[in-house]
């Protein structure tokens, strides 16, 4: 991003909308309100595409799709009653670094005289901005027009840099204020340590050359900050193999010759958790150490045979470095006389060969053969997007061709996200066909996104996984609980009170083949797969998920 002059007689609202654009914002998520309306009036003037969403969370979760796929998302709520509602989703985003902006509309600061009840007013007035400034990597309230300019700046900045969600305050009667002073906005940029890193590429060199078995485990961050490129690069000059955690799915296409599969410690294939820790220098490319992605602290990755690198951090054993940015450390890695590694990638798992799945008729549907039945209809032009539960786990077994193109909160794990993200992707990536996967607990909660995918003509295919509850929580904790129950919808009927679409609802094998077939030939408007589990079905990795965590919950 270049420094920018400003030029003068910019509104506020007018300097936010430029900027947006500037960073590649096309479309923006959100629902208006009072608060809030005169800067929609802008937004609907502008080039920026705003999609009207039916609640403001959804949004949230829309904007942070549209953030994976695009490099940025926004949306744009009233104050409180909508702002307050994104939390969670605001929460996500933050947990799994995804860059998305809020922007908020506020009481006015002139109304604001004597601190009256105000409609949304929850306790003061700063009361929402205090807790996306918790939530959020920066945040500021344009209250002060000669440094509003800069402070949209600083925070569309933190952004980017840092991949994380923002929070921008717009008062009601700062929209169409023209600052007076000019301005030119710099960045301040940290400049890595020449020498520290070096030593780290020196390091590593060195580690590298002496391994017998040196192999790469890739994570989400080489995605977030566009680094796919580089790794495919490394990996291919040194010949050395690729695996990519849970959160990291898809970072690498999962196609490629070097790919070894998913690290999940434990809960993965043996196969590969054997592979990855066998390894005698892991090279640990922007992965996070969360629980979920180290196989709920089933991985048994020795410290000393790794290379630590994300962007907060740089370990190689035990030393740490201060200041390595991945990506010049990538590059400068590459730069080196590097060693080539025979070590033998693994046959090929048997889920990824591309076998035809033979068909029971009448046969009780289950999860995994829904897996493979999807798996063999993938193509490169498919984006995946799972829910939590069963979906995610089941999901993990798809081989997803293109890289960047399977999307699930694997790590904050907030129920309901898949619908909404499934809005976000549909809007990123038009001409690309969205299948999502969501328990039926999960559709319940976010499921009225469906009505703005059909507003605005999109046609996903999203299959409903029917097992009349909290699948996942029965694994986790034994019992005949009746709080893990929810009431049975009639999914398959959607369409009708949304005005379009195609509903399949499908109990046996056979039917749901059909329908996915069906489904996938017509890409005329949304495609509702409901689909009725066998009971007391799992995948194989909620049950060895499920073994692992019912010792502590
Ligand atoms: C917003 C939210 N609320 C609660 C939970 C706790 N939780 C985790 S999995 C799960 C059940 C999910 O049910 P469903 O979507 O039907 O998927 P299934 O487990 O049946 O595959 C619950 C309630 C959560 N992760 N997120
Ligand atoms: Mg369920």
């Amino acid at each position: 991003m270049q420094d920018v002059s400003i030029p003068s007689r910019l509104s506020i609202g007018q300097y936010l909308i430029n900027r947006l654009i500037d960073y590649g914002i096309k479309d923006l998520f959100g629902i208006p309100g009072d608060y809030i309306l005169s800067f929609y009036g802008m937004l609907e003037q502008s080039p920026i595409n705003v999609v009207g969403c039916t609640r403001e969370d959804n949004a949230g979760f829309a904007a942070d799709a549209y953030a994976r796929l695009n490099g940025l998302g926004a949306l744009c709520v009233t104050y409180c009653v909508g702002g307050l509602s994104v939390c969670n989703s605001i929460a996500g985003a933050f947990a799994e670094k995804s860059p998305v902006v809020l922007i908020s509309g506020a009481p006015g600061l002139n109304e604001r005289v004597n601190n009256p009840l105000l409609h949304h007013k929850v306790r003061e007035f700063r009361t929402q901005f205090e807790v996306f400034d918790k939530l959020c990597i920066a945040a500021c309230e344009l209250k002060d027009a000669n440094t509003a300019f800069a402070e949209i700046d600083r925070v569309l900045d933190a952004a980017t840099r840092y991949k994380r969600p923002v929070y921008i305050e717009l008062p009601r009667d700062m929209v169409n204020v023209v600052p007076t002073n000019p301005y030119q906005f710099e960045f301040a940029r940290v400049e890595p340590d020449p020498a520290s890193l070096a030593e780290a590429i020196r390091e590593s060199v060195l580690r590298l050359k002496s391994a017998a078995r040196p192999m790469i485990l890739a994570g989400v961050e080489i995605h977030r900050f566009g680094l796919q490129d580089l790794v495919i690069q490394l990996a291919e000059k040194m010949r050395i193999p690729i695996a990519a955690t849970i959160l990291g799915k898809s970072v690498v296409g999962e196609t490629h010759p070097l790919y070894v599969g998913l690290y999940e410690g434990a809960l993965g294939e043996s196969q590969v958790t054997q592979y990855v820790e066998q390894s005698d220098c892991l090279l640990m490319l922007g992965t996070f150490m969360t629980d979920i992605n180290l196989g709920i602290n089933t991985a048994n990755l020795n410290v000393q045979n790794c290379i630590y690198a994300t962007s907060e951090q740089f370990r190689i054993s035990h030393h740490y470095y201060q200041h390595i940015p991945l990506e010049q450390y990538l590059n400068g890695l590459l730069q080196q006389d590097l060693p080539i590694c025979n070590r033998p990638v693994p046959p090929r798992l048997p889920h990824i060969e591309n076998v035809e799945e033979k068909i029971e008729p009448d046969a009780p549907l289950r999860i995994s053969k829904i897996i493979k039945l999807v798996n063999e209809k993938l193509t490169a032009n498919n984006i995946v997007i799972a829910d939590i539960g069963d979906s995610l786990f089941a999901s993990l077994e798809l081989v997803v061709h293109e890289r960047t193109d399977f999307i699930s909160p694997a790590y904050y794990t907030s129920m309901g996200f898949s619908v909404p993200a499934t809005l976000g992707a549909c809007v990123a990536r038009p001409r690309e066909r969205v299948i999502t996967i969501c328990g039926d607990g999960a559709f319940q909660m976010t499921g009225t996104e469906l009505s703005t995918i059909v507003r605005y003509g999109y046609a996903p295919i999203v299959i409903i996984l029917d097992n009349h509850g909290y699948g996942t929580e029965r694994f986790l904790h034994a019992g005949d609980w009746k709080f893990n129950e929810i009431h049975s919808w009639r999914y398959s009927l959607l369409p009708e009170i949304y005005g379009s679409g195609k509903g399949y609802y499908v109990a046996d094998e056979s039917a749901f083949a059909q329908a996915f077939n069906d489904a996938i030939s017509d890409n005329s408007c949304v495609q509702i797969i409901h689909a009725k589990i066998a009971e007391g079905d799992a995948s194989q990795t909620l049950l060895r998920l499920a073994e692992r965590m019912s010792k502590t919950v």
